[in-house]
């Protein structure tokens, strides 16, 4: 991200519809709950908004409606993760902070672009 008069432009990186379930919260294990999440790659941080079928359609742009929740990428770890779980195309989210979330799309060119859009956010924030 660039930075003029003092002002911190973040990038938007990447924005897409992916199933999403969060598996872990500060290292304890959750039970799944997958939903359609709008995910936003923004900055140091990928956001998740609400599924954007039980909204109007303006209401799930992102500015337009309050995210969901936002995760650090800072010192994330990316796996992918099949043996997660019994659907294709699963790789795993970790934070810091010991939160994991598994994250699908029935589209596997679309699921590899994701993974590697993210890993190079992650990558790129460990060099600084
Ligand atoms: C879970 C639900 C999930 C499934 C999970 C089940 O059952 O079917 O979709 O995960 O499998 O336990 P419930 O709705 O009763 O909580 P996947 O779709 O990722 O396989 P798991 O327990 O083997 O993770």
């Amino acid at each position: 991200s660039g930075t003029t008069n003092g002002t911190v432009h973040k990038e938007l990186e990447k924005a897409g519809l992916l199933n999403k379930t969060k598996i872990s919260e500060g290292g304890r294990k959750l039970r799944k709950n997958w939903n359609q999440s709008w995910v936003v790659l923004v900055g140091n941080s990928l956001v998740f908004f609400k599924d954007p079928k039980s909204q109007t359609p303006s209401s799930w742009k992102p500015g337009n409606s309050r995210p969901e929740s936002s995760v650090d990428l800072r010192g994330a770890q990316l796996e992918f993760a099949d043996c997660l779980s019994s659907k294709k195309n699963v790789f795993k989210l970790r934070t810091v902070t010991g939160n994991e979330f598994l994250l699908q799309s029935e589209t596997d060119s679309l699921v590899r672009e994701w993974y590697n859009t993210i890993q190079g956010v992650i990558d790129r924030l460990a060099l600084q």
